[in-house]
């Protein structure tokens, strides 16, 4: 995304500029649902944006990340339909991509990242998108669409947005951190061994590594890839943990001072999640010097879903604004939708402001992962480094 476009994003965040995105006009690509097992057939279908509740399936199939979404969110979707929602949850766009390759997962609606979904458009395992089923899409920042990874939005209605970087204790490191150093330069790192963990993650954890050493988070230079992996085997020992599940309650209990965190992980850790467990307000987030990562997770209805009617409606009662509103205000990472965007709590603008969300200040060290040819590297290396 052109820097440009980051600015009057941003500046959309912080002037909170309330007006809605126009209306994408976007033609519906059809009723082409694959061998989804409920197909949504052309008939005397009820008013543009009227649900047919005759159509609704009892159950819808989310498989998710953890902690990314608001249960009551889920709850007010079965009051107002009378669908359950039943969530199952995984931790990295590889472990949802391989059981979703394996087929037959019964799940309706997953969320990738960005180069996840480049990964599903390429497989075809995505059903194309019937936008006479979303009439919320207007609201969706017009700024967010049409990204490198499906450009017509074909199958992907972009869900979440979040940065990665490093959150600390602020009690252990009352002078801040500002350096991969932190995690990676081993000599500082004893101080606080078993206390740190890094994503269990084959992009992101290695991208970290290649940023400090001074490289882009996708070099696939076999020089740069063989450092990376050489740090990653050094540090392994002084971990915690690899862990992308519940870095949030760790950071929040103490026992972890500092981790390589997404940024809603941080702010989750920072102000608590709901009933799930209380926040730390001693835990900060920054994006290193060195540079981190920006990315966009995304709902996609997959191909054999068997409920893709009710995933389209539950897809576009989640992008209400007071919906989205909610949701981004429980998990603590950034929404799409403009018109929910005023709808947010004084307290997480101003953590956004702060550096859980792109700003003037990081966003030119924010760097997007993609995946093309070479980058099944990164498995490789991924492999060597969880394995020795
Ligand atoms: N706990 C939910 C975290 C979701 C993170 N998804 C982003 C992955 C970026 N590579």
């Amino acid at each position: 995304m052109k820097r440009g476009v980051w600015v009057v994003l941003l500046a959309l965040w912080l002037t909170l500029l309330a007006a809605c995105a126009g209306g994408q006009n976007v033609s519906s690509p059809g009723n082409e649902y694959g061998t989804g097992a409920e197909p949504v057939a052309a008939t005397s279908a009820p008013a543009a944006g009227e649900v047919d509740t005759s159509r609704l399936s009892s159950e819808l199939y989310f498989y998710n990340w953890s902690d990314y979404i608001d249960p009551a969110i889920l709850e007010q979707f079965e009051e107002e339909y009378g669908v359950t929602v039943v969530v199952d949850t995984y931790d990295s766009n590889e472990d949802m991509l391989a059981k979703v390759r394996a087929g037959n997962t019964g799940y309706d609606v997953v969320v990738p990242s960005d180069y996840a979904v480049q990964s599903m458009v390429l497989e075809d395992l995505g059903l194309p998108l019937d936008r006479s089923l979303l009439p919320n899409w207007e609201y969706l920042d017009p700024e967010l669409l049409g990204q490198y990874f499906d450009e017509q939005n074909t199958i992907s209605v972009p869900y979440l947005l979040g940065v990665t970087g490093i959150a600390y204790n602020s009690e252990v490191f009352p002078d801040g951190v500002s350096s991969w150093s932190a995690v990676f330069d081993l000599a500082q790192v004893a101080a606080y061994q078993g206390k740190l963990s890094m994503l269990d993650d084959e992009r992101e954890t290695p991208g970290a590594a290649l940023k400090y050493l001074g490289y882009s988070v996708n070099s696939t230079d076999p020089e740069a890839l063989a450092q990376a992996e050489e740090l990653l085997i050094a540090q392994k020992p002084l971990l915690g943990s690899y862990n992308s599940a519940d870095v949030n309650r760790k950071l929040a209990s103490g026992e972890y001072v500092i981790a390589h965190a997404w940024s809603g992980t941080a702010m989750q850790a920072r102000n608590g999640l709901g009933e799930e467990f209380g926040g730390n307000p001693n835990i900060n987030f920054v994006v290193p010097d060195e540079g981190g990562v920006i990315w966009m997770d995304n709902l996609v209805i997959l191909k054999d879903s068997p409920n893709a009617y009710t995933a389209h409606v539950f897809i576009n009662f989640l992008l209400r604004p007071e919906i989205s509103a909610q949701n981004a205000e429980y998990v603590g990472y950034i929404t799409p939708n403009t018109a929910a965007v005023p709808l947010l709590s004084e307290e997480v603008r101003a953590l956004y402001d702060a550096g859980y969300a792109p700003n003037d200040e990081n966003i030119d060290r924010l760097e997007w992962i993609v995946r093309n040819d070479e980058t099944s590297a990164f498995t490789d290396l991924w492999t060597v480094v969880k394995g020795d």
